[in-house]
């Protein structure tokens, strides 16, 4: 009977359930693994109860034994390590959903469902802002982890109505951020190019009625270039793939994007794992869902196509060496997309208009100014229309109500730390970002292992861990971090280029120990370094990038007479997207750095705010292939992303802690004082359980309001304990059952 209670704990009437409770048998319910045998097959369910926990080796050891049995979750303490299964598991339906809901953390078995219904609890009990930072390179999983969360509440949350319309937009606000921002990367098909984070609001009742994204820094230079086995943003190919014959028409397209220049770089339109047509569909049903209607998603359209348009204008050089546009039908679609004068836009995308003492002074272009200001118009107009996009979804989710108190918890699912062959300003930006929220992760838990110490009564024994705050201080510092010397190169008048940028900064941070280029390497090195190359040593490794365009895409400058053409175009979203105001503004823009330096500040103080939890994605092999566990590349996960010093700070002392209530109601029947129900204090419950265990009061710490156990072959033998007990519960249940026929 019991075996079969355990196959299928749901087919357990709610009754019987109570009643094999009451007689202590409440382990039914738990996963197999405490036995002994389990133990040995599928590994350890929390790392902290690794016999050797300060063996890498075990470490890595019990991650593969559980990825074998596609158990792809397992914690640390409160942290969640997520291994990417590459297919398809059964794990994430409504019922296994259930049977998350309301449950203790350690009753049932990893699942990100466990950390998410935790801090739903924790936002409900505690009126506490919360927070779900979920972090790991490119590919290892954050974003599926995000939207598997997002539907988790989507379904157990409380319903209504007008709730029902908010999960939708939840849920629906996905497939159209992503196939706006995201591509196919070498490292991931699905790569998310922009960094979100998003905030769900719940009322009193615990129902979601509202929501807010966050955006940071998309890779806009994708639009004009993609690197070999990369593709554009999945909308292009979406569009063409799925867009009915009649739309297409309108927008002037062909079905085949080897049309268009901006769609052949990569050299891989199509992806097997990616069905274009397919997602069309969804992506075009989510626009409805968050409000768009019938001309807003013309008018969208419209601006995508037009990119499309953009990047197949070409120019021809007449006898003066000035670029001439040559494609009159691509001026034709974009004076109609766009909704702005054709002659205007020819003459603006092949001259420059400066300003200087109040007066107007044109210039004409030459082949690869042209090019560029076209590309850079391409470019500007994406990433506006994305963010307003953005803007747009943040307008459908907004939370009716706004007057009354919500509590919110934030989602964190930005683009992974990343390295290529060829590594430009984007991954430098990106590794930055990421860097800043390993900081955050090292500051937080260890602040909050100490805190608990303290809190408890309980002595601290500090741990050696290395932090990355170095790191980020080279790339961030006032006047001398990286940052700051590309801006001062940005803004000196003259000849700066990516070269003098690159000696100013071999000036300036030549003695830094994360820092290193051809000139300052010593010669073994210096033949891996390039000398347009600068190499950093992030705390997940080396990465070598190259400064070609790192000026121009740290200024990110439109031309004026760009930018005044589309403060003229009558398209309602580009009209919005550029504003006159930007004309006659003297002071100069941010540079695209130091903005997302300062989106980032601010990110990091909104979720210091809040109470975090963490989920620790991690990639099993680089072929993007199931049942795959690449020793080496795990090895290098584990190190970088710190998870033996977190296993080692959250074992500081104490393998295992749980609060006096729980402790004792899953281990209560084993002592007859305390059996079959303890009247008095947890407290004391605890104290007179664990004297007739047998405990050693070296074994043991008894904190103010949880029991902290120090090594866990102590647990060990008191789970087993259970499992005993259990089992000769089962025979004689048996033999009950018996009597009934
Ligand atoms: P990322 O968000 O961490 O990378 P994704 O969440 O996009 O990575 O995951 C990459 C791919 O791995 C997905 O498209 C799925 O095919 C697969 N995958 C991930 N998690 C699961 C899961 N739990 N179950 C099944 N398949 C999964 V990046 O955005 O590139 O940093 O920037
Ligand atoms: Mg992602």
């Amino acid at each position: 009977l019991l075996n079969f209670l355990r196959t299928f704990p749901l087919a357990l009437p709610t009754s019987l359930c109570f009643w094999l409770q009451g007689l202590g048998a409440n382990g039914i319910r738990l996963t197999m693994e405490s036995a002994l045998t389990a133990r040995d097959r599928v590994g350890v369910q929390d790392f902290v109860l690794l016999e050797n926990f300060t063996s890498e080796a075990a470490f890595i050891e019990n991650l593969r034994k559980r990825f074998k049995e596609n158990l792809i979750y397992t914690y640390i303490g409160s942290v969640l390590v997520s291994v990417n299964p590459y297919k398809e598991l059964e794990i994430y339906t409504k019922q296994n959903m259930e049977r998350y809901r309301g449950v203790s953390f350690y009753e049932v078995s990893p699942h990100l469902y466990a950390i998410a219904d935790n801090s739903y609890r924790s936002l409900r009990t505690e009126r506490k802002d919360q927070c779900i930072l979920i972090s790991g390179e490119s590919g290892a999983g954050k974003t599926e982890a995000t939207k598997k969360i997002l539907q988790y509440y989507a379904v157990t949350c409380p319903a209504s109505q007008q709730v029902e319309t908010v999960k939708d937009r939840l849920l629906q606000s996905n497939p159209v951020l992503e196939a706006f921002g995201n591509a196919k990367t070498l490292r991931n098909d699905n790569s998310s190019r922009f960094g979100k984070y998003m905030d769900v609001q719940f009322d009193y009742r615990g129902a979601p009625v509202g929501g807010h994204i966050l955006n940071y820094l998309l890779e806009k230079s994708r639009v004009v270039h993609q690197n070999h086995g990369e593709r554009n943003f999945h909308i292009f190919y979406q569009l063409l793939e799925g867009g009915e014959e009649d739309l297409l028409r309108r927008l002037g397209l062909e079905k085949n994007p080897q049309q268009y220049h901006y769609l052949v770089k990569g050299h891989c339109a199509r992806v097997s794992s990616i069905n274009d047509k397919n997602e069309w569909k969804i992506m075009r049903r989510a626009l409805s869902v968050i409000s768009f209607n019938d001309s807003e998603v013309e008018d969208l359209l419209s601006i995508v196509a037009s990119v499309l348009h953009l990047g197949n204008v070409q120019f021809a050089a007449d006898e003066q060496g000035n670029a001439q546009v040559t494609t009159e039908n691509q001026i034709k679609y974009l004076a109609r997309l766009l909704a702005v004068d054709g002659s205007v836009l020819r003459d603006a995308l092949i001259h420059k208009k400066i300003i200087a003492k109040g007066e107007e002074l044109v210039s004409p272009l030459n082949l690869e100014q042209a090019a560029y200001a076209r590309d850079a118009l391409a470019k500007a107009i994406y990433g506006r229309t994305f963010s307003w996009l953005v803007n747009k979804v943040n307008k459908s989710l907004a939370y009716k109500a706004s007057w009354r108190s919500t509590t919110v918890l934030g989602l964190l699912d930005i683009y992974g730390f990343e390295v290529f062959q060829h590594n430009s300003f984007e991954q430098f930006c990106i590794n930055y970002c990421n860097e800043k929220l390993q900081q955050l992760f090292i500051e937080l838990t260890l602040k909050s292992e100490q805190e608990e110490y303290e809190s408890e009564g309980i002595a601290w024994e500090p741990v050696q861990y290395f932090n990355n705050k170095i790191i980020c201080d080279l790339v961030e510092e006032k006047f001398k971090g990286i940052i700051s010397i590309l801006d001062e190169e940005c803004l000196r008048p003259g000849d700066a280029t990516d070269m003098t940028f690159l000696e100013k900064l071999e000036e300036t941070v030549k003695n830094h120990p994360h820092f290193l280029t051809h000139k300052l390497a010593d010669q073994k090195t210096r033949k891996s370094l390039g000398r347009e190359e600068f190499r950093l040593s992030h705390y997940a490794g080396d990465v070598t990038y190259s400064v070609a365009g790192f000026l121009d895409k740290n200024n990110d400058l439109l031309f004026r007479n760009l930018k005044e053409t589309m403060c003229n175009s009558e398209n309602p979203i580009i009209n919005q997207c550029f504003d006159r105001t930007e004309l006659t503004d003297k002071k100069r823009p941010e540079t695209a750095a130091t903005q997302f330096k300062n989106s980032l500040s601010k990110l990091m103080e909104i979720l210091m705010s809040k109470e975090p939890s963490y989920i620790r994605c991690m990639k099993p092999n680089d072929a993007k292939q199931a049942d795959r566990f690449d020793e080496v590349l795990i090895r290098h996960q584990v190190k970088y992303l710190g998870l033996m010093e977190n296993l080692r700070v959250r074992r500081a002392g104490f393998a295992y802690r749980r609060k006096y209530e729980v402790f004792l109601q899953r281990y209560k029947s084993l002592c007859p004082e305390t059996w079959p129900t303890w009247d008095g204090r947890p407290y004391d419950g605890v104290a007179v359980l664990v004297k007739h265990l047998g405990y050693k009061p070296e074994e043991y710490k008894m904190g103010r309001t949880k029991i902290f156990i120090r090594f866990p072959k102590t647990l060990f033998a008191t789970e087993d304990a259970l499992e005993v007990r259990k089992q000769s519960l089962a025979t004689k249940m048996q033999a009950t059952w018996r009597g009934f026929y």
